[in-house]
């Protein structure tokens, strides 16, 4: 029987649509319709099976799953043993500390004897003892953040992203305790076959993220500074240059990650580079 690998992905969530999206993208077709609990690739030998992110871990570890897509807090949280393969780049936050506005903090030794709520007791436990202080961690599984206000803990370690939850809240962030991005996690000990479609998978996503972050730039310059040009956007080999209709003027065209073409964008100018481009890439294989 040929092999196929199973992955698990977030049912519905933050982290389902940057998920399938980034399957999609590596050119795998599927149905996911809602109220769909499992899929099957049209077009590569995977199957899907969508569930809730806390007990994604627990599936990728136990083997039910060989893969899976989830937030690094909540795998750090749940202690699993999985391969961490990739990190995906989306669904980026961080998990920190806060107490209410008008509260004085100096250092996390404030916390020493208070009491603090959190879903995420097992990374609190581990950060307090690191500094040696003991508190009182109030596990509750959602809106952690009204707990100060209804007087169930005096402080709250939480997922932050824009903080808007948290000053809506009253509360202010006082530590940063661990960051987090979504992560591609493997089975320890998957079969030579289904390691080989995972090889497959990871050169798809490897070109798919590489395009993301790069870009086609196309520019005219007059000739006499095409070399200063060419040290600014050297390309993947070299750039290609064309010459323009125009006598003495050259097409340069090239690729260049995203920061990078912030970064030398003055000095191509400064250089006589004009009629710049900036085109995005689908996949990109090195
Ligand atoms: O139903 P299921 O159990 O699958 O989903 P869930 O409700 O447990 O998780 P979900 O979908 O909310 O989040 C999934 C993952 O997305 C998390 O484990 C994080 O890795 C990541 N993530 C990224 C976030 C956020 N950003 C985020 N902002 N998870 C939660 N939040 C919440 C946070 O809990 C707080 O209530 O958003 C609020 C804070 O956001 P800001 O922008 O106001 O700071
Ligand atoms: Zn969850």
């Amino acid at each position: 029987m040929n092999s196929i690998i199973r992955i698990a992905v977030q049912k519905s969530g933050r982290l389902s649509d940057d998920s399938l999206a980034l399957i999609k993208e590596c050119g795998i077709k599927f149905y996911n319709g809602t109220g769909k609990l499992k899929s099957t690739s049209t077009n590569f030998p995977i199957e899907f099976l969508f569930l809730r992110d806390d007990d994604i871990p627990g599936y990728v570890s136990d083997g039910v799953a060989d893969l899976g897509i989830v937030g690094e807090n909540e795998l750090v949280e749940k202690d699993k043993d999985v391969d961490i393969l990739k990190k995906l780049g989306f669904s980026k936050c961080r998990l920190s500390l806060a107490i209410p506005k008008g509260q004085e903090y100096t250092n996390i030794h404030y916390f020493q004897g208070k009491s603090v709520a959190t879903s995420y007791p097992k990374i609190l436990g581990d950060y307090l003892s690191k500094y040696n202080i003991q508190a009182e961690i109030h596990e509750i599984s959602g809106s952690v953040e009204i707990a100060p206000s209804i007087g169930l803990a005096e402080g709250i370690c939480d997922i932050v992203s824009s903080g808007s939850t948290l000053m809506m809240n009253g509360l202010k962030e006082v530590e940063e305790i661990f960051k987090s991005e979504a992560v591609l996690i493997a089975h320890k000990n998957l079969s030579e076959d289904k390691l080989a479609i995972v090889e497959k998978l990871l050169f798809r996503m490897n070109a798919v993220q590489k395009g993301k972050s790069n870009k086609y730039v196309l520019l005219n310059a007059p000739n006499e500074s095409l070399e200063k040009i060419i040290q600014l956007i050297p390309g993947m080999r070299s750039p290609t240059i064309l010459p323009l209709a125009q006598e003495g003027w050259s097409s340069v065209h090239s690729v260049i990650s995203e920061d990078q073409f912030w970064e030398n964008i003055e000095e191509l100018r400064a250089a006589g580079a004009e009629g710049i481009l900036v085109v995005p890439i689908e996949k990109m294989v090195v």
